[in-house]
This record gives structure tokens, C-alpha cells and sequence, in this order.
């Protein structure tokens, strides 16, 4: 399997994030990808190759034109308005306040187009989040020409940026860029597997009116894990989307018998709708050793889960989301896309 490498992610390297009232060391770092590449160095699991910029077009079939032109502009006028190290926004216009005037103060704006203080802006933020919709398109263009897998090694992850906000570590969704990608292309049906610790609150909703792209995900309930405020089981779509979203909550703790009793499930569903590409975002916080999040999955698991991606018969490109064991990560991913190969 060939790995597309975004090298431009650590751009982003946010030193700090807010976690329980202080400014902490920030989890998602570019040491991630780093082990990620070492790892898939020693594993000799295929050639891993640069991406090809395929422009901003395709960034825009997902994401508001406004909201792409804040980002790309966020960080100087974050400086012009003499701001110092990393931007968090502090203010929201939650229910009863108006979304619909961009306000001109900065402030608003950058609370406007995100969910959460928990996800700092830096300098190379856009640069990282494009090249790694770049590195996932080229990855995407792999296996819409007959490649049976591809993996796509970027951060910073993408699975909760909405249509027009940032948030949990995400700016640009790349899983939704390449499933918006194969549409584009022809593709009639193409689904989404979210294994993260996390719901993919931002995929989901981006496609949540839609039949063409079935979104399933597994994860932590949101009841007490982020993104706290979607990922329950009763949100099954909408309109012409009714019937093509499937969440699998499962409470912070869980064992593995559980998870992969809702991972038979959603493949159940995914092997039902028939997809001809599928798309997995690959978080491994689902980790045991995860320092954010509440599964127990290790090695063997991990080599299972690639397995039984596999057994789906599918194209299928691996986007990588989260993971913040950081020495543990490389082996995790190697495992899954391992388990994979083995399968395939
Ligand atoms: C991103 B992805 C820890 C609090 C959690 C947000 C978590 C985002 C996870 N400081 N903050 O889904 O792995
Ligand atoms: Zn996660």
C-alpha cells in the first residue's frame, strides 16, 4: 500500500492548548506524523510518495468559499491586530445570536468560524491543513485508478472542521474532500467509516442531507466525550440523507468485545449500501494508552480492524485523524494497514 506523505504538516505546530482552565503542552503535535513516517520506514509496506497539488477547487466542493478565506487570511490579521502566539477563539454565536452577519472585528470572526478554544490557530495552520487536502486528494486520485488502498499520512486531522467552522484539532476535512472527490468523478455511492476516539461531528454533517455518502462512526459517547454535542445513535440523516448516517456511541470505558461488536454492525450497514469506495478516518486514539481518550484497543486489535476493513472488498484510502500516544501511534497505524494487506 502507498502512503502520500504530507512533509508540509508540521507547518502547524501549535505549542499550546487549553485543557481544564490552564494552557497546556498541545497534544497534536508534528511528532505524531513523524513517528507515523519512521514507523512506515522500518515497515516496509510500501513506496511512500509526495503529493500533487491539485488546487483549491476541490477544498471548495466542501467548504464555504467565506470560510476558506478566513483561514487563509486568520493568521495576518491575527498579527496586524497584534495578537502574540497562538489565535484561540473566545466568543460564539451559540443559540439565539446571529451566524448569518459576518461580523468585521476579528474576535468575532474567529469565534464565527469555529467550535471550540481547543484548536490553537498558528501561523502555518492553512498551509499544513491545504497540502494535507492535497496529500489526500493525490492518495484519493491513487485509488480512483485501480489501487486497492491507499493511506493518507497528514495532520492536522479534519474530521470535526464543518462546512464552515475549525474545531477539535481539524481546519480543512479531508475525509470529506476525497468522498466529495469520487462524486465529482462519477462515483454514485462512496462511504465513510469513522474509527476515531471521536465522532466525526463535521463529516457528518457536511453529508448528513445526502445519499450519495454514507457516513458510519464509531466512538466515545458524546454524552461525556468531545465532541459532546453530536454523535448520538438516533441521527440517522435527513431528507434524501435519511438512512445513510450511522453512529455506534459506546460509553468511555468500553471493551473490546463491545467495540467490535459496533464495528460488525457498521460494516453490516457499509456492506448493505455497497459503496465503491470506502473511505476509513483512521484515528488511533481508540488506543488503550491514549492520554484523551477511553478504549482499550492494542496491537492485535488494530491488525484486526485492518482485516476486517479488508474483508469489505472495497477500494479503500485511510485518512489518518487522531492519536496522541505519541510513540505509539506508528505502531497502531502499521498495524491496521498491515492487517489490511493480510486481508486484501
Ligand atoms: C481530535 B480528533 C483534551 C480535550 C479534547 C479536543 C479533542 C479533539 C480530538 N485537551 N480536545 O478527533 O482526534
Ligand atoms: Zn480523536
Amino acid at each position: 500500500m502507498k502512503t502520500v506523505y504530507n512533509a508540509g504538516h508540521a507547518a502547524h505546530d501549535a505549542k499550546h492548548e487549553f485543557f481544564r482552565g490552564r494552557l497546556v503542552p498541545a497534544f497534536e503535535t508534528p511528532q505524531r506524523a513523524q513517528y507515523v513516517l519512521e514507523a512506515l520506514q522500518r515497515s516496509g509496506l510500501g513506496d511512500i510518495i509526495a503529493p500533487r497539488d491539485h488546487g483549491l477547487a476541490a477544498l471548495q466542493r466542501v467548504h464555504s468559499a467565506a470560510y476558506l478565506r478566513f483561514l487563509q487570511g486568520a493568521w495576518s490579521e491575527w498579527l496586524a491586530q497584534g495578537g502574540e502566539g497562538e489565535a484561540f477563539p473566545a466568543v460564539w454565536p451559540v443559540r439565539t445570536l446571529r451566524s448569518d452577519v459576518e461580523p468585521r472585528n476579528f474576535t468575532a470572526r474567529l469565534g464565527l468560524y469555529s467550535m471550540d478554544s481547543g484548536t490553537p490557530l498558528t501561523a502555518g495552520s492553512w498551509q499544513a491543513a491545504y497540502d494535507g487536502a492535497q496529500a489526500t486528494l493525490t492518495a484519493q486520485a491513487l485509488v480512483a485508478a485501480g489501487e486497492r488502498s491507499a493511506y493518507v499520512l497528514t495532520r492536522p486531522p479534519g474530521h470535526h472542521a464543518g462546512a464552515d467552522f475549525f474545531g477539535g484539532y481539524c481546519f480543512v476535512n479531508n475525509a470529506a474532500v476525497a468522498a466529495q472527490a469520487c462524486i465529482d468523478q462519477g462515483a454514485r455511492r462512496v462511504a465513510i467509516l469513522d474509527v476515531d476516539y471521536h465522532h466525526g461531528n463535521g463529516t457528518q454533517a457536511i453529508f448528513y442531507a445526502r445519499a450519495d455518502v454514507f457516513f458510519a462512526s464509531l466512538h466515545g459517547d458524546p454524552l461525556t466525550e468531545y465532541p459532546f454535542f453530536l454523535g448520538h445513535a438516533d441521527e440517522e440523516g435527513e431528507g434524501e440523507g435519511r438512512g445513510f448516517n450511522a453512529n455506534f456511541p459506546l460509553a468511555a470505558g468500553s471493551s473490546n468485545d463491545a467495540w467490535f461488536a459496533a464495528l460488525d454492525a457498521a460494516l453490516a450497514r457499509l456492506r448493505d449500501y455497497g459503496p465503491e469506495m470506502l473511505i476509513v478516518s483512521l484515528g488511533v486514539d481508540t488506543y488503550g494508552g491514549d492520554p484523551i481518550s477511553h478504549f482499550a484497543l492494542d496491537e492485535p486489535e488494530f491488525a484486526r480492524l485492518g482485516r476486517e476493513l479488508a474483508a469489505l472488498r472495497r477500494p479503500t484510502l485511510f485518512v489518518q485523524e487522531g492519536g496522541y500516544a505519541t510513540e505509539a501511534i506508528g505502531r497502531n497505524v502499521v498495524a491496521v494497514l498491515r492487517g489490511f494487506e493480510e486481508g486484501a
